[in-house]
């Protein structure tokens, strides 16, 4: 029973009929105030647990826990990113998540509370584009795996990036199909093993964020899951630039990428994951053979380029005082003709 596997305090909060923050502090259902607001914190003392996580109100309870095994980072992704839109006051309701299929788009389909569209395997870049150039003041935020965005779907990716529309992608890369068992995918090391490559992956990986940025997008940047406060901020840098931004977040899967790996220990991965990072501002004299396995961290691009979206409505609106100039130079010219006779 899901009952007897959780907390009875946190199973009664997920269970409560109403929205509120914690401590009372009355919240609408997308409420986006600080929980802490207005308590006066000076005498608080450290509690075994919170009765209800502070961020409760973002998410769908009535699915939680989530699915997501033990360790998965799939969880700090979806805590990043929902401390990332409370940080910034978003109301969800002005966001819509964009997901296409596998244990990376269960991140915000169907944990965060807002309009969720969970499309169909590497289409989620196409169905993004079509919601932000029919809803162009939405916040348009695509959440999805390296086998999601990557593999299937990389041509949208690459191209989107190309068009520089005014969308926010993050890429967890767990270098697997994580939910379908532990394929190879295109981000998979060279030389790892998993299901379909039992003798050893011989593919070179893409490094999504390089080839990403390549491709023109206005913001790039890669984090880990070690890195949560730095992804944080990053992600909120991605939703407030102009233009395709992009986040490539360093993940792990202990149990589809762990269990021909050796890699199942979510602490090791993650001291993996801290050890074997450096910051793109320390990379300065290493070759790429030094940098070899290694996880570049940091902010890759930032560049200011026309965005896909206001372009097309600038040309939209052009081409319509062209055509109401034209139109009524056209009933001149006849009006002059009726009256002079010709
Ligand atoms: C057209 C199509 N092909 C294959 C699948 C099977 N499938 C489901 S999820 C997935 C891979 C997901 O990998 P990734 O995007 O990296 O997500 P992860 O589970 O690793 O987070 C595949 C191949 C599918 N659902 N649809
Ligand atoms: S299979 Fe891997 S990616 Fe999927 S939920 Fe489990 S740990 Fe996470
Ligand atoms: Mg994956």
């Amino acid at each position: 029973m899901l009952k007897d596997l959780i907390d009875p305090e946190y199973f009664e909060a997920l269970s409560s009929e109403t929205d509120q923050a914690p401590d009372g502090a009355t919240t609408p259902s997308y409420g986006i105030q600080d929980p802490l607001q207005g308590l006066d914190l000076t005498d608080v003392q450290p509690r075994k647990a919170p009765a209800k996580h502070p961020l409760l109100h973002y998410l769908r309870r009535e699915i939680l826990p989530t699915t997501f095994c033990t360790g998965c980072g799939g969880g700090t992704v979806l805590n990043t990113f929902t401390n990332a839109i409370n940080e910034m006051r978003i109301d969800p309701r002005e966001i819509v998540c964009v997901t296409g299929i596998g244990c990376a788009s269960w991140i915000p389909s169907p944990y965060f509370k807002c309009d969720t569209l969970h499309t169909t395997h590497g289409r989620a870049i196409a169905f993004a584009t079509g919601v932000k150039i029919m809803k162009p003041d939405m916040k348009v935020i695509v959440i999805a795996g390296d086998g999601d965005l990557a593999g299937i779907g990389g041509n949208h990716l690459i191209h989107a990036a190309r068009r520089n529309l005014d969308l926010t992608v993050l890429l967890v890369n767990n270098f697997i199909y994580g939910m379908t068992g532990g394929q190879v995918s295109p981000t998979t090391p060279f030389g790892t093993r998993t299901t379909t490559t039992p003798y050893t992956n011989v593919e070179h990986a893409f490094k999504i964020a390089d080839v990403v940025a390549a491709a023109g997008a206005s913001y790039v940047s890669r984090w880990t899951t070690y890195h949560a406060f730095q992804l944080m901020e990053s992600i909120q840098n991605a939703i407030n630039k102009d233009g395709f931004s992009f986040i490539e977040i360093i993940s792990q899967c202990p149990v589809s990428y762990g269990k021909m790996t050796g890699m199942s220990d979510p602490v090791k991965i993650l001291k993996h994951l801290r050890d074997q990072s450096i910051h793109v501002d320390e990379t300065g004299d290493l070759s790429e053979e030094e940098l070899e396995g290694r996880f570049v961290v940091g902010k890759l691009v930032e560049r200011r380029r026309s965005e896909l979206g206001s372009a097309l409505r600038e040309l939209n609106r052009q081409r319509q005082e062209q055509l109401s100039q034209q139109l009524s130079d056209g009933l001149r010219a006849d009006t002059s003709a009726m009256e002079t006779g010709r």
